[in-house]
């Protein structure tokens, strides 16, 4: 039995380039990550990934831009929280990305996205962002450093894996 925590995590893309966060506290600490957090009880999803990618990185974004391009499950050995992040993209944005408490922002192109200093399921699931597939992945940690167990699936669209979901 697993009890669920919903996430959201923003990349802000253009053709050849993808805006990370270093990320300077909390979780995931000194690792290049997209832009995310929690799901507050008053926000829908989308909102809740509006509100951190602004908190996060001051860059502004409409809720009907972010576009839901996978589905990630974090389990960690001896943890009964599952952690369900849903990942957004968009090339549309306002305002100017500038370091805040959490995060400090930099442009990286997709040959030289920093894998050694990010989760390491990153280089997993990136390739397939990257080549604007949507997917649905969950891995299996021991600790914050080892994957004991993962799968990854292409899939056909986000509406129609969530679809899926919700059916007996
Ligand atoms: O609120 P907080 O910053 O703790 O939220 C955690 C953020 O990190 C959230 O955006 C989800 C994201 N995240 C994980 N695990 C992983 C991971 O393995 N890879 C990536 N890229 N992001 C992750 O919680």
């Amino acid at each position: 039995m697993f009890f669920k925590k919903v996430y959201t995590l923003v990349f802000i893309r253009n053709d050849n380039q993808i805006l990370l966060g270093f990320k300077k506290r909390g979780f995931g600490v000194n690792k290049w990550n997209g832009f995310g957090g929690k799901v507050e009880q008053n926000e829908t999803i989308v909102e809740a990934a509006v509100r951190e990618l602004r908190e996060e990185s001051c860059v502004n974004v409409k809720t009907s831009d972010l576009k839901n391009i996978g589905h990630l499950e974090f389990t960690f050995e001896g943890d009964p929280m599952l952690m369900d992040v849903r990942v957004f993209s968009t090339n549309n944005y306002e305002g100017t990305p500038a370091e805040t408490d959490e995060m400090s922002p930099k442009w990286f192109n997709y040959e030289h996205v920093p894998f050694s200093d990010m989760w390491p399921d990153d280089k997993l699931w990136f390739p397939y962002m990257l080549k604007n597939k949507a997917f649905y992945a969950k891995f299996h940690y021991q600790g914050n450093d080892t994957i004991l167990d993962y799968k990854i699936q292409e899939l056909d669209s986000m509406e129609a894996f969530y679809a899926n979901q919700n059916s007996p």
